[in-house]
């Protein structure tokens, strides 16, 4: 198998991390052709990455998807907790990701970010990101405490994309966008203790900053 993957993308950064941790033996590369080219396109029909390519050379898309075909296919080092319930709280985590986190606060920042003067007068964007901190707040105070499980597939969908709001947020003059929030500060100082975690979130911030050119 082999993923196409760019470091700067928290979506491809946490398949990454489950490839890490699972010690798959996956080739991770670049995408064959610039993102948005019609090259791309015509290589990778969604138009994004992350990207799994099986060795029939058949794909698959999407990274919450690579990443339960992954756990289906390597059930060594299981990333899935036991239960119907822990599974549910583990899906909890990666669509509070990818229907709050990301198009409630990263994307409006990110854009920001790339917008000439798009840092200044985010009074909005900045009140948008609180609204999904607090939203996280409350979601892990109603599920189970985290110190007393291992980690899971959802807490590794969920780093990059917390950790890339993290990035952002002082561009934004906010240093410190979890003092408001400290169980979400808490579960963050957890999750980056992850070996995996952590080496993800190296190779991704090294990224981000060359991206921005900062
Ligand atoms: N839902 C997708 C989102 C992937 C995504 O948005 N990837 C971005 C990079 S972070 C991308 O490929 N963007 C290219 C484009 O929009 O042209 C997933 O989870 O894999």
């Amino acid at each position: 198998m082999k993923l196409y993957s760019l470091d700067h993308s928290p979506y491809a950064t946490r398949v990454r991390m489950q490839i890490i941790k699972k010690e798959l033996d996956i080739a991770v590369v670049p995408p064959p052709a610039p993102l948005a080219t019609p090259q791309f396109m015509a290589r990778f029909p969604m138009g994004k990455i992350p990207v799994l390519e099986l060795d029939d050379g058949s794909q698959l898309p999407d990274s919450w998807v690579i990443m339960e075909y992954l756990e289906d296919v390597v059930p060594a080092i299981s990333l899935r907790p036991e239960g119907a319930r822990a599974n549910a709280h583990m899906q909890l985590l990666a669509r509070y990701a990818d229907t709050y986190l990301g198009p409630g606060a990263l994307f409006p920042l990110f854009s920001r970010v790339r917008a000439p003067g798009g840092t200044k007068d985010a009074g909005e964007a900045l009140a948008a990101l609180d609204d999904e901190l607090g939203r996280l707040q409350r979601l892990l105070d109603m599920l189970p405490d985290f110190h007393q499980r291992r980690l899971h597939l959802g807490d590794i969908a969920l780093a990059p994309c917390l950790d890339y709001v993290l990035l952002l947020a002082p561009m934004f003059g906010r240093d410190k966008p979890l003092g408001e929030y400290p169980l979400v500060g808490a579960w963050w100082d957890w999750v980056i203790a992850d070996d995996a975690v952590a080496a993800g979130s190296a190779q991704m911030r090294k990224a981000v900053k060359g991206f921005f050119g900062s």
